[in-house]
Order: structure tokens, then sequence, then C-alpha cells
């Protein structure tokens, strides 16, 4: 014990990792989870550590300078039930964050701990969720400890990793402990399930045992970059939210709109943040990614609304990924990107990748292995039309190599944002677009983002329910402080945003999405940003604006799209007032909800009722 502390300060030094407090961190976590050796990673160390997973087995190479991981059949999404924010502050349980008391939640996770990395490498993954140098780098910065060389890959990707990112901080950084466990033997989904993620959010530590899948494993990412960021961010002043962020330029007026959006895992950030203008609409938009999962959004010295896209990389759904719906993800996953694949079909004789979505099927089955590593061409007749892909599978790749990436993405003063949008998997009620003018409302409307769950969390797909601001699995503090919040952020700003709510997913009788999507969807987006500047003024309706037909750019459009668009434009009032009761049973289960919330409630409700008159 007394020679294994004196060595990982060592190793450290070596490493160039000088904080003290990191030296400390680590060697009480390495004694704990017994891990025979350390070792500090950087992003340097890329290519050494990919040819030790390729050599070990843990990749495989789809192609030159790509990569294919699977995982183990139970771990292959985020396990909400088992995600736990923790405190020592019982005000702090809320509806959706599973709180638990922050010292016996601790303790339960050392004892699952303990010994539980014997024999493995206990890599050292400082990172900082944040462009170096911006005002929130204090709340960035963190050090991932993970017996797991997958993850450490998959962070290199997702984040900025190297040693001078905490060198100086002293005490201020994130500790996060990840623990795989033995995946064969945890329970999952059964009463004893031992998976266990757990965010000590008042001494922002991350404790997580059981699980190699993104969200679970990658601390850096949905553990730190959401749930610990808002938690920074409720008692510090700026929102940290799972919103995309894009910017939209106007080549005609050479206006330039910054929009960010919250829509629930799986539905439709990334293919957002990374669509191209349609072809339809010549060369006059252009459309710039700067983050496609998360944004920390702050009100600067000059009272402006800013903000930044954490992340160093993407880690986007394969599921329906092609030439067609979303070109910049497919090239920038292209040999030599150093993307890795997960739980797509792989062809171990060509190299080959493929999911649903992906375009034709292959018909030459030679080769070809489902996401569990089954062999196609061998699979019994009754499961012949199962999936090749999981329905979570997916690719990462770093921002660097996404084509549409702004100039400025890297730019630690982040940018202005013009407008905040919400919008997710609703079948039917919501329109394509609605755009709202009043804070209060806009921030209700983000309250009440009622939608599909997706296959992005275990058991949950298809689930209707309300995800506020698309945060219910990454919220860490009560409901009513987080509409308050909101409130008290967007307030600053002398730049108020405009709001929208937005619907690429309604569908017909037939179960048919009547609206094309992808890159179609940035026609609304530029109404939007037509009606902020007052090109358009739209048409009032009780729930907001709504496009008239003719303000929307209909070049181009299909015959059916056109057909349906009446539809796609209008809201069904007698719909609307079901939804209202459904929202108020919703927001009551929230203690001192802000009164503003309430009225907006109350307004929208009035509006619909008149209208039914
Ligand atoms: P997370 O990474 O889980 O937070 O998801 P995300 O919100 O970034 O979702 P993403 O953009 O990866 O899309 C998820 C799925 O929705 C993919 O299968 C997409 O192909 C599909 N999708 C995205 N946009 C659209 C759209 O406009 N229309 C339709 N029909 N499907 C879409
Ligand atoms: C999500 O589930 O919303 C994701 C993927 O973005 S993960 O990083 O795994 O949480
Ligand atoms: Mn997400």
């Amino acid at each position: 014990m007394v020679d294994a502390v004196v060595n990982v300060a060592a190793v450290l030094e070596a490493a160039g990792l000088t904080n003290r407090h990191v030296q400390e961190f680590v060697e009480h976590w390495a004694g704990v989870t017994g891990a025979s050796s350390v070792q500090v990673v950087s992003a340097a160390d890329d290519e050494r550590l990919v040819a030790e997973a390729l050599e070990a087995g843990e990749l495989v190479p789809a192609g030159e300078g790509r990569y294919y991981a699977r995982s183990y059949v139970k771990d292959t999404a985020r396990a909400e039930e088992r995600t736990i924010v923790a405190t020592g502050d019982e005000r702090d349980r809320g509806t959706y964050n599973n709180w638990r008391p922050g010292a016996e939640t601790k303790e339960k996770l050392v004892e699952l701990m303990t010994g539980a990395s014997a024999g493995r490498t206990m890599y050292v993954i400082p990172y900082l969720m944040a462009p170096a140098g911006s005002p929130l780098d204090r709340y960035a910065a963190g050090v991932e400890l993970t017996d797991n060389r997958g993850v450490v890959l998959q962070m290199i990707r997702m984040s900025r990793v190297g040693a001078d990112n905490v060198n100086d901080l002293g005490d201020d950084f994130v500790r996060g402990v990840h623990v795989t466990g033995d995946l064969a033997n945890l329970g999952q989904g059964t009463p004893d399930d031992k998976r266990h993620f757990v965010t000590l959010a008042d001494e922002r530590t991350i404790l997580h045992f059981g699980s190699s899948y993104g969200g679970n494993a990658l601390l850096g990412k949905i553990a730190h970059g959401l749930r610990q960021g808002s938690y920074d961010g409720w008692k510090n002043g700026f929102l940290v939210e799972q919103f995309m962020l894009l910017g939209i330029t106007d080549r005609q007026t050479g206006r330039k709109y910054n929009i960010a959006g919250g829509f629930p895992s799986a539905s439709g950030k990334t293919n957002l943040a990374m669509t191209l203008a349609p072809e339809a609409l010549g060369d006059r938009y252009y459309v710039e990614f700067y983050g496609d999962d998360i944004a920390w959004i702050w009100v600067d010295e000059d009272g402006v609304l800013r903000g930044f896209n954490p992340e160093n990389g993407v880690f986007g759904v394969a599921k329906d990924t092609n030439e067609r719906t979303n070109p910049t993800a497919i090239d920038s996953i292209v040999p030599g990107s150093g993307a890795i694949f997960t739980n797509v079909a792989y062809n171990e004789r060509t190299q080959d990748v493929w999911w649903e979505g992906r375009g034709d099927k292959p018909t030459d089955l030679d080769g070809w292995l489902d996401w569990k590593g089954e062999r196609i061409a061998d699979r019994a007749p009754e499961h012949a039309d199962d999936p090749w892909a999981h329905p979570n599978s997916r690719f990462t790749t770093q921002l660097a190599n996404v084509p549409n990436v702004a100039k400025d993405w890297d730019d630690p003063r982040g940018v202005e944002i013009h407008g905040i949008i919400f919008g997710g998997r609703t079948r039917d009620r919501e329109p394509l677009i609605r755009a709202i003018t009043d804070v209060a409302e806009g921030v209700y409307d983000g309250l009440t983002l009622g939608a599909e769950a997706t296959a992005a969390a275990d058991g949950l797909e298809g689930v209707l329910r309300y995800d506020p601001m698309s945060m219910r699995p990454f919220l860490s503090y009560p409901e009513a402080d987080y509409a308050q919040h909101w409130l008290d952020v967007i307030g600053q700003a002398r730049n108020q945003p405009i709001f929208a709510h937005v619907n690429w997913f309604q569908r017909d009788a037939e179960g048919r999405f009547i609206w094309p999507g992808y890159r179609e969807n940035l026609r609304p987006l530029v109404w939007l940003m037509r009606l902020r500047s007052g090109e358009v003024t739209g048409v009032p309706s009780p729930v907001g604006i709504l496009p008239a037909r003719d303000e929307l750019d209909l070049a181009g459009l299909d015959e059916r799209t056109l057909a349906d668009l009446d539809t796609l434009l209008t809201i069904d009032v007698e719909r609307w007032r079901q939804e209202i009761g459904y929202r108020e049973e919703h927001l009551a289960q929230f203690d001192g909800l802000p009164e503003p919330i309430w009225a907006a409630h109350r307004r929208v409700a009035a509006a619909l009722d008149a209208e039914r008159e």
C-alpha cells in the first residue's frame, strides 16, 4: 500500500501531472479499486492506445483509420433508473434526479468499487469540458479515472485531454471514477442490479460503476458536462443544457443567427447541427455546427446571452444516417477520421460497417456479423428480420472532422445566442414550428416539452413523457429551482432570445412522417430568423406564432409535403385543450414553481378557451 502510494505520485509526476490534489485523488482510488498500475493519458497517446486496443481485440479495424467495438449485450444505452444525484441537502431532491443522501451513497459505491479493478490499469484522464480560456473554465476541468481503455479512446475524441488542463487548478476539478465491473454478472434489469451511476453534486465527485457505454462511462460528457455542470450552473449563475448549437447565415442579408435547441436523446440534435441547406434553396443559407449535445450558456459582462459547446467530438446515433439524411455525418466518419463505431453490424471479411437506414442492406451475407457478434448468414428463420445494428448504435468522431464545423467553434467567448428552440418526437398536436416571444412563455414551453423517449435510454423507447428542456435524464436539482434559474439567467440578458417549439416527427394515420425532416428542417428555422428580424409577421395562435404558408420558402418541396402543409401549420384546439389538462397535472408535481410559469400556463389555457368560443 505504502509502495503503491509512492509509485502513483511518481508516475503522475513523470507524466507531467503535477497537481498535488490530483495525485492524492488518484492514490486514494487506486487503493480502493485495487488497480495494478496507473497510467496518465493525453490526446497524444491516441495512436498507441488504439494499437493496444487492436492488439487486445477490444477494437477491430473498420477500414483504414476507423474502428469498431461491440459492447456487452446488456450494456448499450443509458440506464436512467440506475442514475443517481446525491448531495448532503435533502432539498436537492427533485422528481427526476433519483436523489439520495450523499454519505450513504458514497459508501455504497466504495463498497462496489473495492478491489473491482484488480489486475487492471487505472487510466488517469485529465480533461477540460470547454474551449480553453472560457469564463466557465473553472467549472469545466476534471479528472476521470477509468479501468477501461475503450473509455479512454472515447474520451480523447469527446473532450480535450491532457495534464495541462488541471495542473494549475489546485482543488478545483471534478473527480470522476469509473469502474467497469464484471458486466456479465451485474444483474442488469433485475432487483439486484449492481449498476450505480452517481453524481455527488455538492462534492463535485462522480462515481460510476457497472457499464462501459458512453453516457454511463464517459464521465466528462454526460455526468460532468450535463449533470455536474447543471448543478454548478445553478449555484454559479449559468445554464447547462442538453442543447445543440448552430449558426445560420443568410448570405443575401449578411445576417447570422445562432440557435440553441433542446431535443430529447436521439431526437435530432446531431442531425440538425450538421444540416446542410436544402439544395432547392441554392446557396443563400449556410449552417455552421457548434455543438450537437451540450451547451453551456451564460450572460457576459455586456449583458449578452452566449453559449459554447463544451465537447470536442460527436457521439452520434448511427440509425438512419446516410448520404441523403446527413451527408455531413457521413463525411465526418470517413476512413482516416479515427471514428469509432459501436454496436453497428460489422463485416469481418471486408471490415465494412452497416446499420439500419445506412442504405441498401448488403445482399452478400458473407462475413456479416450483427451487433451481438452473431453471424447473419446463420440466423434462425425466426430471427431473419431482427435488426443488424442496435437501435442505439453510435459513431464517435472529433469535431475537427465535421465539415460544417464553425470557424470559431473553439472560441472561448462562445457565440451570441439569438434563438432557443425545443422539440421532440411528437406524433400529433405539435405543428412544424410555433414561435414564442415572451420569455416566461418560452421557459414554460421548454418545461412542458412532451415527447416519445428513444432507444438512447434502456427500456423506454416509445414512452410518451414530459422531458423538461430535454434535461430529464440529466437534471441535478429540483424543477422549480430549474425554472427559476432559467428565468433569472435569461432575464439578465439584454438580447432576449426568441423561443420556438418545432416538430419534425408529426405522423399520419399510417404512421408515416408527414414532414421530410433533415435538411428540410432549415426552412422553419429560416422563417424563425426572418420573424425575429421583422421580415415576416406570422399568424398568431394561442400557442405561439405560426408561419403563414407563403412565408415558408417552399421551393422544391414534394407534392405530398405540400398537401400536408396545412396539417403541419395548424393546431388542433381541442387536442391542445386536453394537453393543457395534462400539463396542469404535470406542473403541479413541482413545489414552488415560479408564478410567472403558472401565469404563462394560464395565458395559454385562456387563449385556447377563447379560440374555442
Ligand atoms: P442524442 O445524441 O441521443 O442526444 O441524440 P440527438 O438528439 O443528437 O439525435 P440524432 O440527431 O442523432 O438523431 C436521432 C435519430 O433521429 C437518428 O436516427 C436520426 O436519423 C433521426 N432524425 C434526426 N432528424 C430527423 C428528422 O428531421 N426526421 C426524422 N424522421 N428523423 C430524424
Ligand atoms: C444521450 O443519450 O442523450 C446521448 C448519448 O447523447 S450519451 O452520451 O450516451 O448519453
Ligand atoms: Mn444527448
